[in-house]
């Protein structure tokens, strides 16, 4: 019996006065589709079988490297980190995992961590491994990059961490150990630029020798930031060429706030998945560079074409299911209300990309009528889906506007008064 955080009376009661419009609202969406030949029952069906990872930081109050702007009732340690995710996952009904970041999330008592999930109705995601910032008492400093490092010993302390990232995420139930790193130079000439390449591969074997046969190693690229002269795993060129090295168990992590200005990051997607290489997402949307805005907040189309080239992965290889992670920094809004918000935009896209009409999308490209086939993804786009998203988490038992539902509950004016402020509290970062 999943324990709940918002009393589930509270969540009834909210949906009862909305649920007559919603009715409304999903049978007239429902006659539409029925006219496009689509089953919105389906649809439905489906859109309750998705699944986005909520980050353990998430729910925390980013900041910038300017300065952070505190919320109120911040969760102060992993214990109410996760009671945050429940609450997400409660409303929600589509983030029933935590991808916990070490060592700001490492428990002194795993067992009763994992407990306290169970209880919640929370598994655990990949966990993240931490070398970019220096950590107190380690014996050897990151400020010259770590898998890479010229220094070997910082190398084999890096390796050391993710092996014991591993170990904890075994005892929580992990299956995934993600790795970004932030090696890389601010100076044209500071680094070898094949070498520290060559270091990051021999470091990662080391790494990867130490997963069990059921894990997957997720190797994240980023375009820069914090090094800003060239960072040694940049793009998923090198992403996929280190996964193929390394092996099986080894794929490509795709933040899609991780690139260059105006990629065309669902044809990335594309060519990570014919290959086998594509192994999960970490979503938000930016407008300039890695801004770690909202998932759908500033281009919802181009996380609908991402879930296009999914939707079309899919039907290719039903047994290809990457891992889905929101990755985002909330600096102007309660996080749990982002994380809300963000989890059903990119549920959303997953919906809409399921409504394209894919034999006829095959005819207009085979007759080269470029026009059409964009209408064709236009018209899925296009489509209001909410009362699909919204059925869904009804029936599974979530709340129909699930940030109406949270305000209502006045969750955050209680935890403000339980979490005051603690001195060294578990901090809140992105990547
Ligand atoms: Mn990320």
């Amino acid at each position: 019996m999943t324990k709940h955080i918002i009393d589930a009376a509270q969540v009834e009661q909210h949906n009862a006065s909305q649920r007559a419009a919603l009715q409304a609202d999903y049978d007239a969406l429902g006659g539409m589709l029925s006219r496009r030949g689509v089953d919105i029952e389906a649809l439905t069906a489906k859109a309750q079988t998705f699944a986005v990872a909520v980050p353990s930081w998430g729910v925390g109050t980013g900041g910038t490297r300017f300065a952070r702007f505190p919320g109120k009732g911040e969760p102060r340690d992993v214990t109410e980190k996760l009671e945050d995710c429940a609450v997400i996952n409660q409303l929600t009904r589509a983030t029933p995992a935590v991808s916990l970041h070490f060592p700001w999330d490492k428990p002194t008592d795993p067992k009763a961590l994992r407990q306290q999930a169970d209880e919640l109705g929370l598994g655990f995601d990949a966990v993240n491994s931490n070398t970019f910032q220096d950590q107190a008492g380690q014996a050897q400093t990151y400020k010259y990059g770590s898998l890479t490092a010229q220094s070997k010993a910082a190398r084999e302390q890096a390796v050391a961490h993710n092996i014991d990232c591993i170990e904890l995420g075994k005892t929580l139930g992990s299956k995934g150990l993600t790795v970004w790193v932030g090696d890389g130079s601010n100076f044209p000439g500071q680094h070898n630029l094949r070498g520290a390449l060559e270091r990051y591969i021999d470091s990662a074997r080391g790494i990867y020798a130490a997963l069990p046969a059921d894990w997957l190693m997720y190797i994240e690229h980023k375009l820069f930031e914090p090094a800003f002269y060239c960072s040694v795993i940049a793009d998923w060129g090198t992403s996929f060429a280190v996964a193929q090295t390394l092996g099986e168990k080894a794929k490509c992590l795709v933040d899609l706030g991780h690139h260059a200005p105006n990629t065309n990051i669902e044809m990335i997607v594309a060519r990570l998945a014919q290959f086998g290489k594509l192994g999960g997402f970490h979503f938000n949307d930016s407008k300039y560079g890695d801004d770690d805005l909202d998932s759908g907040s500033i281009d919802p189309f181009q996380l609908f074409l991402v879930f296009n080239e999914l939707a079309d992965a899919t039907l290719r290889d039903s047994a290809f299911s990457p891992a889905y992670m929101l990755d985002q920094s909330h600096n102007v809004t309660d996080p749990i209300e982002s994380l809300m918000s963000s989890a059903v935009e990119v549920q959303r896209a997953f919906v809409q990309a399921a409504l394209v009409d894919r034999a006829a999308l095959a005819g207009f490209q085979e007759a080269n009528d470029a026009l059409q086939s964009a209408q064709a993804l236009k018209k899925a786009f296009r489509t209001d889906v909410s009362p699909i998203l919204a059925m869904a988490r009804l029936r599974s038992g979530g709340a129909i506007d699930p940030v109406a539902a949270y305000r209502a509950s006045g969750y955050r004016e209680q935890v403000a008064v339980k979490r005051p402020p603690r001195a060294g509290a578990s901090g809140s970062g992105i990547v």
